[in-house]
């Protein structure tokens, strides 16, 4: 099948990555938003989201003239949603005593009917968005046919999982491989022929269903990997070990590779992705569950640590450095960090904290400084909540002449290896006991 022309419904950082990369490669391409600000910084020529290479690659596209956006959806050949799935803040489910969170489709939901419109015979229509098992078929393919067209017949419905990695999306959305999943076979074949576009990663085709399974197990496992690192972290702090050590030992064995304990897990996906399981079967999901509660208690960890180094937090000045969910992005969405901060504050700590890459950060409840030194001033303890490179670069030396607190709290090992105690620095580590 042939495309010469698609709509991309949400331009956050998969959307607009992947919104360019067609428009390079020869395909016109009208992205489309309902937030008219993301539209009007996209016609000014800048982008709303920080990501290595993105900006060029943004330029190319528009300079390629087949780059246009919109807050509506244009007749086209293809259509893919990639709109966000979070979850219901204040509305859990229940099961045998357990919450769960709920996965909240609107935005999937109104994308689609969105599409419904301008749909046309022949049409393709591409869902990205990471979704519960099944939604391909049970939400998507009855909005779509309230057209009139018959799904399959008339027209193509694939699920497409994105596994690009937030820092790498430009080269990882052409470099990996990508699956493609159809209501019916002809269906995954207008999914690869539509992808084969620019994807040079093996295109593999399969059903819908599967697709959508695939990319949940793939967070998943990561998510379940990354529990265990922090309940060994636990586990080490309680009989006197370190446990990045002990996970560099362990990571020699050629069948084990231990992932890193951190202050949790952040991130729309991987601390979303579980989720979906756990809601749409939450008989069978019970180490999942059991793994998202171990890393969303993470944060209370850290609390104790700090406490632990500090005493009673009633008072104490702390500066938190990082508040991004993961290092060298600007992304702040299900931040571990930000969690710890309100849970200090919570306890009687003043935190000033500072985010190198969006130092203008507004968050509810964080009050973010504007640099590192006014982060630092009048600070008692410093506490390394991202392993940012230029925070992971700062030596004793240069740490001293910023502050004078000699407490120092590192939840991500960043500052291991550095002989801080010369410098009159006092380090606790996470996950290491004494
Ligand atoms: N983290 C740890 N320890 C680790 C690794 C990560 O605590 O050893 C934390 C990070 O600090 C962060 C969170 O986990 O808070 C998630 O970070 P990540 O780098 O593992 O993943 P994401 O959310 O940035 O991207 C993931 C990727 N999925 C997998 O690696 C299986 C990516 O390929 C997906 O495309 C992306 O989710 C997505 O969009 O689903």
């Amino acid at each position: 099948m042939k495309f010469d022309k698609i709509c991309i419904l949400g331009l956050g950082y998969i959307g607009l990555p992947t919104a360019s990369m067609f428009a390079t490669h020869g395909v016109k391409v009208v992205g489309v938003d309902i937030n008219p600000s993301i539209i009007e910084t996209l016609k000014a020529g800048r982008i709303h989201i920080h990501e290595p290479g993105l900006g060029e690659a943004v330029e190319q596209a528009v300079k390629s003239g087949n780059l246009s956006v919109a807050t509506q959806p244009e007749l086209a050949d293809a259509f893919i949603i990639a709109v966000p799935t979070p979850f219901y803040e204040h509305e859990m489910g229940q099961y045998n005593g357990q919450s769960y969170k709920k996965a909240d489709m609107r935005a999937v939901t109104s994308a689609t009917e969105a599409i419904l419109p301008y749909l046309r015979r022949g049409n393709l229509v591409v869902l990205e968005s990471t979704s519960p098992p099944r939604t391909t078929i049970d939400l998507i393919v009855p909005i779509l046919e309230k057209s009139g067209l018959k799904a399959g017949v008339d027209f193509f419905v694939a699920y497409s999982p994105e596994r690009v990695l937030p820092g790498q999306i430009l080269r990882e959305l052409i470099e990996n491989a990508r699956v493609i999943g159809g209501i019916t076979p002809e269906s995954a074949l207008a999914g690869y022929d539509l992808y084969a576009t620019f994807v040079k990663g093996h295109i593999h085709k399969t059903d819908a269903t599967t697709a959508e399974m695939v990319k949940l197990m793939e967070n998943t496992y990561r998510d379940v990997n990354i529990a265990i690192a922090n309940e060994f972290s636990r586990l080490a702090e309680r009989f006197g070990v370190d446990v990045w050590e002990a996970i560099k030992l362990s990571s020699l064995h050629p069948r084990v590779k231990i992932l890193s304990p951190g202050p949790g897990v952040g991130g729309h996906c991987i601390s979303v992705d579980p989720w979906f399981f756990v809601e749409t079967a939450p008989d069978l999901s019970k180490l999942i569950l059991h793994a998202r509660q171990v890393n969303d208690s993470q944060p209370e960890f850290v609390v104790e640590l700090v406490k632990k180094a500090l005493g009673s937090l009633s008072g104490k000045k702390i500066a938190a450095l990082g508040l991004a969910y993961k290092p060298d992005v600007d992304d702040l969405r299900e931040s571990p960090a930000v969690e710890v901060i309100h849970l200090l504050q919570k306890e009687g700590a003043t935190v000033k904290a500072f985010e190198p890459f969006k130092p203008e950060a507004a968050l509810p409840g964080v009050d973010a400084a504007l640099t590192l030194e006014l982060a630092l001033k009048d600070a008692d303890a410093i506490l390394l909540l991202v392993n940012h490179t230029e925070f992971r670069q700062l030596s004793p030396e240069a740490l001293k002449t910023l502050t004078a607190a000699r407490v120092l709290i590192d939840t991500v090992n960043g500052w291991d290896g550095r002989d801080w105690a010369a410098a009159g620095f006092k380090l606790a580590r996470l996950g290491v006991g004494k």
